[in-house]
């Protein structure tokens, strides 16, 4: 049980040393060992005074998240925490690397706190779905007072340890091992006598206006409830005594952990780091990635050279003429300048990667030492084989040829090479140099170090890399296409577009459809409607309104006017009164008599649709994995996290709820709602989706 915590004496300082690798989380096995070796320390007469520190690469990053969901075990978090603030022994805790959640908890636990330049600490639990539960919403804020607790609680943020000094969360900051430091720390405040310093007797913070932080932090978390509720923890930190404060936060936390949102929140912190760990790709290495190339200049092949210029490679953009190749560069740099602006980059790296580590050319020779060249031009298969033929040419033998399509067919335009075992997608979503996705899209021939290279790619990046197969859309955007349809058969019944939004934003999503169709631009899905117009089933419902706003000119933001108006009002949040005419003129020719939907049964609809589509695509096996896809609608789609992605959202339903739902809108329309293979399997089998996320 204590080999998790390395118990030393020095002269008259005990050190616990925790040693839970990979980032020491408190377990059951680590908050018993603790337990003992405290009791340990104040056992020995000659002991004056604790030593905490973390071996590894942290001090300690919270809570065992392993361990959420199923039944505590004793020794429970607060109370090791009191256990050790209520030592007469002087504690000292000497942070490293990360201090989060539970770790920064124990670490108000002690008496005094030392930190190395380069920690940093947080109480990041509301990522989780929770708040602090171990007494973190009652000390922090007796350091820090009321405003910056709420802050740091409510984002969850991981703050410098200079920062964390500024604001009196850490004592004193010292280079060094921090063993060898807190050791010498832990003895200079024995030789000046300094006293036992519990953070539970100090004063409670001032209070503050609570009900409006409350309300703010609830809409800025659009229907989060953990950052809210973290608000009403910390006001009792100032209206209760401390010990009663803690039973709050305690009962807050039981309760929160008892939600839909924490399994949400949860599901997405291991999906997002699982996604990436595929049992194919096990012991195959990547190819080399230094140098990059990026055909097409436009928006999309400038925010792809931006992104890898601001992760450090060598960026070639080849143009097709002067202009266009001047052009591209103009937008690179005025991406760069956005990053600079944002404090992301400094004005010298500015300068640097502009001048030193991008080339903007114009002819395809400038590839040759390329590791990796993905092409950002039209959309258009004929132009695509032609720029692999290109490719092909010059290209030096094992470098990796990507396309950013998103939606030909990439087993076809490996065809115009002769190395279709090198030919990847890799689908950017756009600002590529900011929007987190990244599908990597894998045709039949491709090689699976190919595969490992886009992956790594990503990684370096720093983007969510998942892994399509080949089919119309990939996952995203296909599963997109039904959602949206959805969308559009409910207002062809009777819902407008701007109910539909308000109803999708009240579920949590950034922005609804329509307004994601304005900002996108309307010409682009109305482009798509006309290239599968040929191969359409008569039976699809396709509604033609939105033809005729693109008629008129009207393409959204950037016309100034689509579903909603843009001329006054930048935020679009004035409805176009001309699409209400257009849809009911539409409705008129169909036949169709209006009905209303509740914002119910727009989420009910627009979630079932997403779910069917997503459990298609899971049992074609274009996605490996149900959190597959649960990655690609967060990351690149806006879906709320706290729901966890649509198919875990769809578990915690019920899947026998949700096939219910897609058989009852069948009735209407038979065609649209036909319900997925995959989804009434494991209804009949009482199985769910997160059954199959599950490795072996
Ligand atoms: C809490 O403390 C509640 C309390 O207030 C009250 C309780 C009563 N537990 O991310 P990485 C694993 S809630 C278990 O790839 P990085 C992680 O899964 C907790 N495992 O590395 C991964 O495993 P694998 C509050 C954990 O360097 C490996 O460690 N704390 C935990 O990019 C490496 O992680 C948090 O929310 C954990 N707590 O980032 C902190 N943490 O190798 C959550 C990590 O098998 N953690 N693992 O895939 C993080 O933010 C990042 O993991 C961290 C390291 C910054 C620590």
């Amino acid at each position: 049980m204590t080999d998790m915590i390395a118990y030393e004496r020095h002269g008259n300082i005990a050190v616990l040393r925790l040693q839970n690798p990979p980032v020491n989380a408190l377990s059951h096995a680590v908050r018993s060992g603790l337990m003992a070796c405290m009791d340990k320390a104040e056992s020995d007469p000659e002991v004056r005074a604790v030593l905490l520190v973390g071996a590894g690469r942290a001090f300690i990053a919270g809570a065992d998240i392993k361990e959420f969901g199923k039944p505590p075990l004793e020794p429970h978090l607060p109370d090791l925490c009191n256990r050790i603030e209520a030592s007469p022994l002087l504690v000292v805790a000497s942070l490293h690397g990360v201090s989060l959640g539970g770790g920064l908890e124990v670490a108000l636990s002690a008496h005094y706190r030392i930190a190395q330049p380069g920690a940093r600490v947080g109480l990041p639990e509301v990522h989780l779905g929770l708040i602090p539960g171990a007494g973190g919403t009652q000390r922090l804020p007796r350091l820090t007072g009321a405003e910056a607790a709420i802050e740091a609680i409510t984002t969850g943020r991981h703050i410098p340890a200079k920062e964390a000094a500024a604001l009196g969360i850490i004592d004193r900051v010292e280079e060094g091992d921090p063993q060898t430091v807190g050791l010498a720390y832990a003895g200079s405040l024995l030789v000046s006598g300094a006293e036992r310093r519990p953070v539970s007797e100090m004063p409670a913070p001032d209070a503050i206006d609570w009900d409006a932080t409350y309300t703010a932090v609830l809409k800025k978390g659009r229907g989060q409830l953990s950052p809210a509720q973290a608000v009403r923890a910390v006001q009792a930190s100032t209206e209760q005594p401390f010990a009663e404060g803690l039973q709050t936060e305690r009962q807050m936390f039981r309760d929160l952990m008892e939600t839909d949102q924490r399994q949400g929140m949860i599901h997405a912190f291991f999906s997002e780091r699982a996604v990436s760990n595929l049992p194919e790709l096990k012991g195959i290495d990547p190819r080399r990635l230094e140098k990059i190339g990026v055909i097409g200049g436009g928006t999309m092949g400038a925010g792809i050279a931006t992104a890898g210029l601001l992760s450090g490679m060598s960026v070639t953009l080849i143009e097709m003429t002067q202009d266009a190749a001047d052009a591209a560069r103009g937008r690179i740099a005025g991406n760069l300048a956005g990053a600079l602006k944002r404090g992301k980059i400094t004005a010298e790296a500015h300068d640097n990667l502009l001048n030193d580590h991008l080339d903007v050319a114009i002819h395809y020779d400038a590839l040759r030492d390329a590791d990796l060249v993905i092409e950002a031009v039209f959309e258009d298969m004929a132009v695509k084989k032609s720029v692999f033929g290109q490719l092909d040419a010059v290209c030096k033998p094992g470098a990796v040829l990507a396309t950013n399509t998103s939606y030909l067919d990439i087993n076809e335009i490996a065809t115009s090479t002769s190395r279709p075992g090198d030919v990847i997608g890799l689908h950017f979503f756009s600002p590529a140099h900011v929007m987190k996705l990244l599908e990597v899209v894998v045709p039949e021939q491709t090689a699976a170090d190919v595969v490992a290279t886009g992956f790594a790619l990503g990684k370096t990046l720093g983007k969510i890399a998942v892994r399509s197969g080949v089919c119309d859309g990939f996952i995203g955007n296909r599963i997109m296409r039904a959602y949206r349809m959805a969308a559009d058969h409910m207002v062809l019944e009777g819902a407008t577009p701007f109910e539909i939004d308000t109803a999708l934003t009240d579920f949590g999503f950034a922005m609804g459809p329509f307004a994601v169709s304005d900002l996108a631009g309307l010409d682009i899905a109305w482009a798509m409607r006309k290239r599968l117009a040929a191969t359409r089933d008569p039976r699809e419902r396709v509604g033609r309104y939105p033809d005729k706003l693109c008629e008129a000119g009207h393409f959204g933001r950037k016309s100034g006017k689509g579903f909603y108006l843009y001329e006054a009002d930048q935020r679009g949040s004035t409805p176009n009164p001309e699409v209400l005419d257009l849809i009911a003129a539409e409705r008129a020719d169909r036949d169709i008599t209006p009905r209303s939907f509740t914002a119910e049964e727009i989420q009910r609809r627009y979630m079932a649709a997403m779910v069917n589509e997503a459990a298609r695509i899971v049992g074609e096996g274009i996605a490996r994995r149900p959190l597959d896809v649960d990655m690609v609608l967060l990351f690149g789609y806006g879906f709320p996290r706290y729901h966890g992605g649509p198919l875990k959202w769809a578990d915690l339903q019920g899947l026998d709820t949700v096939l219910a739902d897609i058989e009852g809108f069948a009735k209407e329309d038979d065609f649209f709602w036909q319900p997925a293979p995959l989804l009434q399997k494991l209804v009949a089998e009482g199985r769910n989706f997160d059954d199959l996320n599950k490795p072996g």
